[in-house]
């Protein structure tokens, strides 16, 4: 308990202090002390009784004010203040029952008052009425707004005109909150929405998995309000990313889904092609537009997410940013952020538990990743799975993440849909009036088990007594509107009846009236685009340049602004760039990486890349953000090679993989037309986001029939850096790969690198693309290209054949990918080997059969083995005897099987790699 004993203890002698100090400057005293003396001199102008101040600035009265009413006044300035910060505690939000004792500690005598001093008038009252005020109102009010069915979790914020804001929201807006009777006909017509869709279900398709809303049916209302009151303030676009419960009802009653589409989902009458596998329905997304009572049309999207809880979370902001990047950022004085909002459902087990909603709320003010706020809505049913929330976290509340970024909390009883609606409608506001995020914590009840075959009372037995007692929702609000005398319940029991008589028609497939779907720009051009054919594999399309676009990206490339000093390293860093745009020097790396992104931007294109230090890179080759070495200014040099250039987004993220892939995957998912890349730190860290690589990255096309050309490039090979620097897990990708779902490669030369970024967004369809990309390969004056190799006719090579060896003599031909490729080639032209040929694999999927047959067929006489500097058991040994099963089994030459990827000493890696090579090169 906060105790305050030190007001009771002081005398005259310390207020006295403060008053000076808030005379010389009223903002050196804490708030409510500021509001203190603004009454007290109020009360000085305009009281009854006039104090005065003495010689020594001490206040005094006519009729002379007692130490003891000073000391109250105080008291119910805490007591307020109290309210404010602890009155959630004691807010009525379980629909089930009284809460927990939290230990609000709001009663009179926590402040040294009684109820004797109720009927006393208090100064203090101009903190919440702008007017002296006795206790009782003072008292009234505050346990009306912060007590009642709104838990209001604010004060935290840092930021006073924020906070001062929400007061005001709260305290005027709520205390006089009465919604007009259209705005309760239009939560009662949700409610009885939801209510029908979901009883219509249970009957028609008796325990069958939907993931029932009931006992939490106000989200309907919640969120028709969100949209509606979003689309008042500007909001032309809502982004919803949500789990299972209620899915199918948010699907129909808010994104007007035909309800017969769904009971077809339910017959699984569906035709699937031959590279689509389908998904339950539960996850599929959708797309619509609805018009809201006011007029405004809306466009709605759902995005299709996977069983893993959360995962979609970072795809739905990245989604929302490249569609403000392209759709919203043309209208001048106009925040590109506010015509689009992203709405993140919930649940009360999964925003608790899981890590990513932490990364993601992390992410919302960082400038790579903002998307001017998202607004969170959690259906609190107070349980997840059949685990007790006492039990699923430790905060007392499952939304306490908000608390990171400042984000104001409102906690709401699931049972008083006009709270509700409240707290959603003030939620829009603050998001739109401050562009950040903000939770909204519904409790709320489920009424069956987790899916409507699971038996609840197994494990809460007590919990579902007081379910069983429960009306749904429509009824209660019903009873309580009838209550109130407001609406007749005649009107709700018609409506409900129309409902139910319109969704058995649609059952006999009549179709919903609904609004012509218009493709918004960007869905356009992705419907311009096609899946991808087996055939579309054999040859990648033409993605040279010409000389004149070099020349351009180059001078940016080598050109530092007026007076903008930098280090001496990257002045010889520019002056090789120069060179070697001039013709004067091959290709390394960096200038291939640089020249694709700056071709790109030539054509207007959007290049977008975040990772972990990708500004300068983690093995300091790109260098595509330069520093001034006196101020520290920043140079994207990208961002000057002409007019009518795109826009180059180059940022370093925060330290999260999952959170940041996710979000890069979400925006390639918008944006057909951006080339969007995250780079790994060291590839294998690629692995903490590896939900995203399972379920979306891989599976996308198959699942849900979308494209993606998101490119993962993951720092890869062996170089004696030990266990998790060396491997990017190679295996794992190839394991993934099937059906032309992505390309995966591993590449040896930058010109080819830059034709595998080209090739992206050339080809008429989109795939994710993953690189093992180079180390010790960015540096090595081997692995160069000449310019010819960048020109107009060229393309991406999926295998590169040897120039060296002499078929007559070739005995042996090594299969191999990356970078042993340049270690194997080094051995070849020492010993001038001319019996072994060194065929490189430069894409693994989908896998270039044809090209390795045309190339083998020069060798029809010779051994073929595949060499890989990664452990037997990893690497891509078991997928090429996958696809490619006539190499035979055992001709490999891999380090042994391990359970680690690699070892952790350099003198056991160096005699590893050399045994290798030795191997490789060895007789029969
Ligand atoms: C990452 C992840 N872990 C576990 C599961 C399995 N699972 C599905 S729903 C669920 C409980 C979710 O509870 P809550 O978030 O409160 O949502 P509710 O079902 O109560 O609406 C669990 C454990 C999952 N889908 N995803
Ligand atoms: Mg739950």
């Amino acid at each position: 308990m906060e105790k305050y004993s030190y007001i009771a203890n002081s005398e005259a002698a310390y207020i006295e202090e403060l008053y000076q100090k808030y005379q010389q400057q009223p903002d050196s005293v804490d708030l409510s002390w500021q509001r203190f003396f603004e009454g007290f001199e109020f009360s000085l102008k305009y009281g009854d009784s006039k104090p005065t101040l003495n010689g020594n600035g001490t206040a005094t009265t006519e009729k002379p004010v007692s130490a003891s009413h000073t000391r109250k006044e105080m008291e119910v300035v805490h007591l307020i203040r109290g309210y404010r910060q602890r009155g959630h505690l004691a807010s009525q939000t379980n629909p089930l029952g009284p809460r927990k004792n939290r230990y609000p500690e709001l009663d009179l005598s926590d402040f040294n008052l009684a109820e004797s001093d109720l009927d006393t008038v208090f100064e203090a009252g101009i903190e919440v009425f702008g007017r002296a005020a006795t206790l009782r109102e003072i008292v009234t009010a505050l346990q009306k707004v912060y007590t009642g069915k709104i838990g209001f979790e604010y004060q935290y914020i840092r930021d006073r005109k924020v906070k001062s804001w929400l007061r005001k929201k709260i305290e005027n807006e709520f205390l006089n909150f009465n919604p007009t009777i259209e705005q309760k006909k239009r939560i009662l017509e949700k409610l009885n929405d939801a209510v029908t869709f979901e009883n219509f279900l249970h009957t028609k398709f008796l325990g069958k998995k939907r993931f029932s809303l009931e006992g939490g049916e106000a989200t309907i209302p919640a969120l028709d309000v969100a949209i509606n009151r979003g689309a008042e303030l500007g909001v032309e676009e809502v982004v919803v990313g949500m789990a299972h419960r209620g899915r199918l009802n948010v699907l129909t009653n808010i994104m007007h889904k035909p309800y017969e589409q769904v009971f077809n989902e339910f017959e699984e009458n569906v035709v699937l092609d031959e590279f689509s596998d389908g998904d339950v329905k539960y996850h599929m997304g959708y797309e619509s537009q609805i018009e809201t009572p006011e007029g405004k049309r809306v466009s709605l999207k759902l995005m299709p997410n996977p069983s893993h809880l959360e995962a979609v979370n970072p795809v739905v902001v990245g989604y929302v940013r490249a569609r403000a990047d392209e759709h919203y950022n043309h209208i001048p004085g106009q925040d590109k952020y506010d015509p689009v909002l992203p709405i993140l459902i919930h649940g009360d087990a999964a925003v608790a538990g899981q890590g990513i909603v932490y990364e993601v709320t992390q992410m919302s003010n960082l400038p790579a990743y903002y998307t001017g706020g998202t607004l969170h809505f959690v259906i609190n049913n107070q349980i997840g799975f059949t685990t007790d929330h006492e039990d699923d976290r430790s905060s007392i509340y499952c939304s306490d993440i908000a608390r990171i970024v400042d984000a104001p909390i409102f906690h709401v009883n699931g049972n008083d849909p006009e709270a509700v609606a409240f707290v959603m409608k003030v939620a829009v506001e603050f998001r739109q009036e401050f562009n950040r995020d903000v939770f909204v914590d519904m409790v709320c009840y489920r009424k069956y088990g987790h899916n409507e075959s699971d038996e609840p009372r197994f494990t809460q037995p007590t919990m579902y007594a007081k379910i069983s007692q429960q009306l749904n929702g429509r009824d209660l609000y019903l009873k309580e509107l009838t209550e109130r005398g407001e609406l007749d319940a005649q009107i709700a029991d018609q409506m409900r009846a129309e409902l139910e008589g319109e969704l058995q028609e649609l059952l006999q497939k009549v179709k919903q009236k609904q609004l012509l779907y218009e493709r918004p720009k960007l869905e356009r051009d992705w419907a311009e685009l096609r899946r991808s054919v087996p055939e579309d594999f054999e040859q990648s399309p033409e993605t040279g340049i010409s000389k004149e676009v070099i020349e351009k990206v180059g001078k940016a490339l080598s050109s530092l602004p007026v007076d903008f000093k930098v280090l001496k390293q990257i002045e010889k860093v520019l002056e090789e760039r120069k060179q070697i745009f001039a013709g004067e020097k091959p290709f390394n790396w960096s200038a291939g990486e640089l020249l694709a992104y700056g071709s790109l931007l030539a054509e207007g294109r959007t290049v977008r890349m975040t990772g972990q230090d990708v500004q300068r890179g983690t093995f300091s080759h790109r260098h595509a953000v330069l520093h001034e070495s006196e101020t520290n200014a920043t140079h994207n040099s990208l961002a000057y090679i002409g007019e009518g250039q795109g826009k180059f987004e180059i940022y370093n993220s925060l330290l999260s993989e999952y959170g940041v892939m996710g979000y890069e995957y979400g925006y390639a998912m918008a944006n057909p037309h951006a080339l969007v890349i995250w780079e790994a730190q060291f590839g294998d860290f690629g692995n903490g986001a590896q939900i995203m690589i399972d379920q979306f990255i891989a599976a996308t096309e198959s699942k849900w029939n979308a494209m993606n050309g998101l490119v993962m490039l993951l720092p890869h090979g062996y170089e004696g850096q030990g266990p998790e620097h060396s491997s990017a897990r190679p295996e794992r990708f190839l394991i993934l790969s099937a059906e032309y779902n992505m390309y995966v490669c591993n590449i040896t030369t930058p010109a080819n690198l830059f034709h595998m970024m080209r090739r992206q967004l050339t080809t008429p369809f989109r795939k994710p693309c993953i690189l093992m990309s180079p180390k010790s390969m960015l540096r090595s004056p081997m692995a160069v290209s000449p310019m010819s190799d960048f020109l107009e006719g060229s393309r991406f090579q999926e295998t590169i054949g040897d120039t060296y060896a002499d078929p007559k003599k070739v005995k042996k031909v090594l299969l191999c990918t990356g970078k042993i490729y340049w270690e194997l080639y080094d051995k070849q032209q020492k010993d001038q080997r001319k019996d072994v040929a060194i065929i490189r694999v430069e894409q693994l999927h989908p896998f270039p059969k044809k090209q390795i047959e045309a190339h083998l067929a020069q060798y029809k006489k010779a051994e073929v083995v595949w060499v890989q500097e990664e452990p037997e058991n990893m690497g891509y040994w078991s997928f090429i005897l996958r696809e490619f099963p006539e190499i035979g089994l055992g001709s490999v030459i891999a380090r042994k099987a391990s359970a680690s990827p690699a070892t952790g000493y350099m003198k056991i890696h160096t005699v590893e790699q050399a045994d290798l090579i030795e191997q490789a090169f060895a007789g029969k």
